[in-house]
């Protein structure tokens, strides 16, 4: 048992028609669900944010979303509202396959701290836990691919190659939400950190 497979934020939000939709998001159902089998474990990540996250553009009062403020723990995007606890469009998208799930992590959970990774919130500091379940689980190779690209995916993949993981990304199955160059920047800091772009 070493290798697993992470499927970062595969949600409605996430995919055309949804709140912070990424182009061809929908497109990566079927190919994800077809991986699922070549994996020795399936972990899938869940963004999950209280109404009142200090992420959303919305409790922000004169900013525009896609607009960048800093926040204590740094520079911090502006996003819509999207996958709010408990709303639709935080549901994972209904054509994937969660009965090889073995855990789903949920992530951004505290209101005034963003998560992108599924290790770490976004102060590279407060744990999720994924790294003692996996380490516990001897499962010391792991492959991302989901939504977004250059966000969630990359500084999942960026913490798991700093974690001493064997990290890989699977650009095929992963669509960007591509912000003034940031897919170009995520995959040098990727590429930087040791992770494989396959
Ligand atoms: C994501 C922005 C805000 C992602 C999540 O899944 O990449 N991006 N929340
Ligand atoms: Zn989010």
């Amino acid at each position: 048992m070493t290798r697993a497979l992470i499927v970062i934020d595969m949600q409605r939000d996430f995919c055309p028609g949804g709140a912070l939709a990424v182009a061809g998001g929908d497109e990566l159902v079927a190919p994800i669900n077809a991986m699922m089998r070549d994996f020795d474990a399936v972990v899938l990540t869940q963004d999950w944010h209280p109404a009142d996250h200090r992420s959303f553009a919305a409790n922000h009062p004169g900013t525009e979303p896609f607009s960048v403020v800093q926040m204590d723990y740094g520079p911090q995007v502006l996003w819509p509202a999207h996958c709010v606890i408990g709303s639709a469009g935080a549901d994972f998208h209904p054509g994937l396959d969660l009965s090889r799930a073995d855990l789903v992590i949920r992530k951004g959970f505290r209101p005034r701290i963003d998560s992108y990774s599924a290790f770490f919130d976004n102060d590279h500091a407060t744990p999720t836990g994924l790294a003692g379940y996996l380490g516990e689980r001897g499962l010391r190779d792991v492959t991302f691919v989901g939504l977004a690209h250059d966000f969630c995916v990359a500084w999942s993949a960026i913490d798991a190659a700093k974690l001493g993981f064997s990290a890989t990304v699977v650009e095929s199955a992963c669509r960007a939400i591509d912000l003034d160059g940031s897919l170009a920047a995520a995959r040098q800091s990727m590429t930087q950190a040791g992770v494989v772009l396959a």
